[in-house]
């Protein structure tokens, strides 16, 4: 411990690193006060405030395997690489993926060599209800959870359990999945077997991982499944319905659980910061458009006073589906009883965040954007600023300062809410010596920070991911873990990046010190863990 205690530190360096980029007025803007919470100065070591929390996070289909064992039934990721294997870059599957399903105990282990405070994985729908009905209880998947959380939590380990991170039963994705109205009725279903089966021992639920991307990405478009490609039409459908299902759940655990257990529920959007490419006031109400029509759609039902959909967004599809010739907005409406149902149901604001994008306003006259579609309706474009450093992942490069203005926009506009980044995270192609994951923790760490100093209220940190995994459409060719997993070797063999010794002492020390050296290469369990 006193070897951080009263060195001194330049914490500026990421701030260096986005001077050479383009973006010079923002300085001024990040480096603006940091008297508040944190107490640290500058020059010191910067610390976590007292009570916050560190994890990991990860996802059933990305490393648990076992996809037909003991009784579970296929899902929409099974499907679509059992039936269109090359889809997936590397013509992989999660059949196997990094095996928890048997490894569960040394991925236990692994937190605790990590001295995580908590875990974040999510529960497969198709593994405790094969039919996607609660008329069948499968007991293997009721049991490999109960080992998973107990091993836990004989280490002090607490389960944080997103309920639906993609893998939909393959046979409720035949009665229309998150398109169908009926799913808010089968997702409150499943939320409450899980609530019932292991609600005495968790207390951090999560409803639904990513809206944005269950919606957008698997209805309006072909990269995640189901890959309908349902434009401007189906993508809708799935908010409304996915927003109803979430509150659900909510009110489930809230009317019935919550007085015995004393849990919390909240939901993990995704969002990424979008700059205006200029200056215009063109680009900025772009910029806003596009934050409406991606995130704040989710957001702003729940969190805002009025709740409903952002206006900007009802007004531009009502009016292009009427110049369309659809009889009623392809968006469709909540009722008054369904808002307010819907508002306020989150104790905690979940949020993934890892990339920022540049955004100006694209007329469809102009563009190529089909039509109808989410993009034709918000009349926008996005790119990435050629010199922002890259990763292994197309959609995303490393713009530290886009978390710190994401933050504070969360703080500003919503009352500020307690937030627990559920995930945060950087891809390469592997590799035991990763400086560039390292950078990236440190520096979106310090911009975290620095929205912490300012106000934010970020009450919890998962590092995504605690080790490589199925990265959806990419396979294994993006590598996002703390941990390598050797997918040549039977036994899936984990093994700590320098990344994860990085890790170990932030989490260890309660701060960031951006001088630390791990000084071995063999990871050990500290004493209390
Ligand atoms: C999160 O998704 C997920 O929650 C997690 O499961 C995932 O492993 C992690 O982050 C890293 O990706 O390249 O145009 O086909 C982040 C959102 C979802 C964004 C997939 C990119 C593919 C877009 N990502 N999407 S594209």
């Amino acid at each position: 411990m006193s070897a951080i205690r009263g060195k001194k530190k330049n914490i500026s360096s990421w701030r260096l690193f986005d001077l050479n980029s383009l973006l010079s007025a923002f300085l001024a803007f990040c480096t603006l006060g940091l008297a508040g919470r944190v107490q640290t100065t500058r020059d010191d070591v910067r610390r976590f405030p007292d009570g916050f929390l560190f994890g990991t996070a990860t996802a059933s289909y990305q490393v648990e395997g076992g996809w037909d064992e003991d009784g579970k039934s296929e899902n929409i990721w099974d499907y679509l690489t059992h039936t269109s294997p090359c889809t997936i870059s590397d013509c992989s599957n999660g059949d196997i993926a990094d095996d928890s399903y048997h490894l569960y105990k040394r991925d236990v282990e692994m937190m605790r060599e990590l001295g995580l405070d908590f875990y974040r994985f999510s529960m497969s729908w198709s593994r405790l209800l094969p039919t996607g009905f609660p008329d069948q209880i499968n007991e293997g998947g009721v049991n490999y959870y109960n080992n998973l959380i107990n091993e836990m939590l004989k280490y002090n380990i607490q389960p944080m359990i997103t309920l639906y991170h993609w893998d939909l039963p393959q046979r409720l994705q035949e009665l229309g999945g998150w398109a169908n109205p009926h799913v808010v009725d089968w997702f409150g279903d499943y939320a409450r077997v899980a609530f019932e089966q292991f609600g005495d021992r968790v207390k951090y639920w999560m409803t639904i991982n990513e809206p944005r991307e269950v919606c957008d990405e698997g209805y309006g478009d072909v990269n995640l499944a189901p890959l309908l490609d349902s434009k401007g039409i189906g993508e809708y459908m799935c908010v409304k319905n996915l927003l109803v299902a979430h509150a659900r759940a909510y009110h489930i655990y809230n009317d019935e659980y919550k007085s015995k257990y004393g849990g919390e529920v909240g939901i993990a959007f995704s969002a990424r910061w979008y700059e205006p490419a200029s200056d215009s006031e063109i680009d900025i109400q772009a910029a806003e458009d596009f934050t409406a029509f991606t995130w704040i759609k989710y957001v702003h039902p729940i969190y805002s006073e009025t709740g409903d959909y952002p206006p900007i967004m009802k007004e531009k599809v009502a009016a292009k589906s009427a110049e369309q010739g659809f009889f009623r907005s392809r968006l469709p409406e909540f009722t008054q009883e369904e808002i307010e149902y819907v508002r306020g149901s989150s104790d905690f604001f979940g949020l993934n965040h890892y990339t920022t994008f540049l955004v100006y306003r694209n007329e469809s006259i102009y563009d190529a954007n089909p039509v109808p579609s989410l993009f034709d309706d918000a009349d926008i474009g996005s790119y990435h600023h050629p010199d922002w450093e890259e990763t292994a992942s197309s959609w995303f490069k490393v713009v530290p300062w886009g978390f710190y203005k994401l933050l504070t926009s969360i703080r500003e506009n919503y009352n500020n809410p307690p937030i627990f980044i559920t995930e945060n995270g950087f891809s390469n192609r592997g590799g035991l010596q990763d400086d560039d994951r390292v950078r990236f923790y440190r520096n979106y760490l310090s911009a975290m920070l620095d929205a912490m100093d300012e106000g934010s209220d970020v009450r919890a940190y998962a590092a995504w991911s605690l080790m490589d995994n199925f990265e959806w459409l990419s396979g294994y060719t993006e590598r996002f873990g703390l941990y390598e997993v050797d997918y040549d070797c039977p036994e899936r063999t984990r093994t700590p990046r320098k990344s994860a010794f990085v890790y170990k002492e932030i989490v260890r020390t309660r701060a960031l010190d951006l001088d630390y050296e791990p000084d071995t290469d063999v990871m050990t369990i500290d004493e209390g863990h």
